[in-house]
């Protein structure tokens, strides 16, 4: 994790997964949940969350056939586009909103540079990571919710959505298995940090998990809160 958990600041909390997986609704009712308990919440998403940040997104993101045809775009092209509107996300929205102490919900992060263009593109994991810590200025997520479920099965529900197809939806399967496989794998690395949830399950009973998962993580954040503000006052006593 990196530097920038000190106490004083608020929580980030980013949800990934494969296409379909109903993380973006899940989002949206764990920020009502949360709201309800009194905290600040900021809800926002990658790529985009600023508005030259949502314009990089409509580059990134352009299904138009004669674009994919004419001129694909480079993996490394890709890659590049989503750290600069990172980059621009973090500095103007997500470090400010954590400074004032809010629960930043970010539907897809860092994570999903890994196992994107990682794991899916076949670019250096090493290299991604030193750009992307390049770009966020080191802000990791506190706490990762990923969204699991078959690729078939997510492919299928988003061609039964409403939502505009976007260049990545193309892809193949092939391709939406290697994203799939690299975010377990990132999972079981980082397991303190990651936490999957099977997404196959019913709306109800993912959104129960969500709330027990992120319960635990704020009763044991408030609980670390205390144990760490105890050295100050038994030295001050010293003194
Ligand atoms: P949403 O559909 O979750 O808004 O994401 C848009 C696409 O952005 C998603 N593609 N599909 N299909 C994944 C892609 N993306 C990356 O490839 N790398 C990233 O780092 C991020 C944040 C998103």
């Amino acid at each position: 994790m990196g530097v920038n958990r000190g106490w004083r600041r608020g929580i980030l909390i980013t949800f990934e997964g494969v296409e379909g997986s109903g993380k973006t609704t899940q989002l949206t009712r764990l920020a009502k949940r949360l709201r309800e308990d009194g905290h600040r919440v900021v809800e926002t998403r990658e790529p985009g969350g600023t508005a030259r940040a949502e314009r990089i997104r409509d580059i990134l993101l352009d299904a138009k056939a004669e674009n994919a045809r004419t001129e694909p775009m480079a993996p490394a092209s890709e890659a590049l586009l989503i750290l600069a509107g990172r980059s621009q996300h973090v500095t103007q929205r997500i470090q400010p909103a954590l400074r004032d102490g809010a629960v930043v919900l970010c539907d897809r992060f860092s994570d999903s540079t890994f196992a994107y263009q990682g794991y899916g593109r076949g670019l250096s994991i090493t290299l991604l990571r030193r750009l992307n810590r390049f770009a966020t200025h080191r802000v990791t997520p506190d706490l990762t919710l990923l969204f699991d479920l078959p690729v078939s099965l997510g492919l299928a529900r988003r061609r039964r959505s409403e939502r505009k197809q976007n260049r990545l939806d193309h892809e193949t399967q092939r391709f939406h298995e290697k994203v799939r496989q690299g975010f377990l794998k990132l999972a079981a690395r980082h397991s303190q940090q990651i936490k999957v949830i099977n997404a196959r399950a019913d709306p109800e009973t993912i959104a129960a998990e969500v709330d027990a998962i992120v319960r635990h993580f704020l009763a044991k954040r408030r609980k670390s809160k205390v144990t760490r503000r105890r050295p100050t006052i038994q030295k001050a006593h010293r003194r």
